[in-house]
């Protein structure tokens, strides 16, 4: 849950973003931490191979698991303000968020424009009236217009979503480290083209509804051997917890269980429902007269 202290940045961060589709969250955090999470995933950026493919973009390299990579991934991925203004956004829709990616990656001098996308379309469900995912664009060099900055479309997101025609006015969204930039799953955008002779380089940390099939295996990328090592709200965000009712759960049990030092060989499957269909069952089974 949010910090007290956050509470009244989280309301008008959130506000804006479900207004506006975007935003840009000036010094999150301390430049000298991204240029050390930089630093710490700099083998990773030197030799994991180019993308393939026109989305992924041949001149771009991506890499997914920050969290196995560095220690400083959390303060991203777990940033208070962020957090709660994900589970703000996306809380009408669900019981509990998750993590849904993160995900480093270098635009290369020469990449051309990434296609516009709304990151909602990996999945198949209604369009224009649910938001499925908030993600947050973490500059590890400054982003310019030049070098590829993310192009947005402001007012694209919603029920715009719909709209047969693409809307105009994309403009890349220039930012320097430490700064994040947030946009929801609605919003359309897409990586710049980068005429520049340096390297942009970044990280983006997504959150989605707790019931999707996140982007990023969460349970691969993070098995339990590793997901033990993390606080246990983080561990909750990559996945070890059941969205009430029930689901994710291990041999009927909140997959948390599997963090333990001792896990059992059988175990008892045990509701885990929300609170209006805990009330339903109990009334249920008080009611029954029934013997076998
Ligand atoms: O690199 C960027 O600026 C945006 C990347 C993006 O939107 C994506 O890969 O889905
Ligand atoms: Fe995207």
């Amino acid at each position: 849950m949010t910090d007290n202290a956050f509470a009244p940045p989280v309301r008008m961060w959130s506000s804006a973003l479900l207004e506006k589709g975007w935003c840009v969250i000036p010094e999150l955090v301390a430049p000298a931490t991204i240029a050390a999470l930089d630093r710490d995933l700099e083998q990773d950026f030197a030799e994991t191979p180019f993308c393939s493919g026109g989305f992924y973009g041949a001149r771009t390299k991506r890499f997914g698991r920050l969290l196995t990579r560095s220690p400083l991934s959390q303060r991203l991925v777990a940033h208070p303000l962020v957090l709660g203004i994900a589970q703000t956004v996306l809380s009408p829709w669900c019981d509990c968020i998750q993590l849904n990616l993160t995900q480093a990656l270098a635009l290369h001098p020469g990449a051309p424009p990434q296609l516009p996308h709304r990151d909602q379309d990996m999945w198949r469900g209604a369009v224009g009236e649910t938001e499925y995912l908030v993600n947050v664009m973490w500059p590890f060099t400054r982003y310019t217009k030049d070098n590829g900055a993310t192009l947005v479309w402001p007012e694209s997101h919603g029920h715009r979503a719909l709209a047969a025609e693409p809307p105009n006015g994309a403009f890349p969204v220039e930012m320097e480290p430490g700064s994040a930039l947030l946009f929801l799953g609605s919003t359309l955008h897409g990586a710049g083209g980068n005429r520049s002779s340096e390297v942009r380089r970044g990280a983006i940390v997504s959150y989605c509804l707790g019931w999707l099939k996140p982007y990023e295996n969460q349970w691969l990328a993070y098995p339990p051997q590793i997901a033990r090592t993390f606080p246990p709200e983080l561990a909750a965000l990559a996945g070890y917890r059941q969205h009430r009712p029930n689901l994710g759960n291990y041999e009927g049990q909140c997959p948390s269980v599997l963090l333990q030092d001792e896990v059992p060989d059988r175990l008892p499957a045990t509701d885990a429902l929300r609170p209006d269909q805990a009330e339903l069952v109990a009334q249920f089974v008080a009611g029954q007269d029934w013997r076998p």
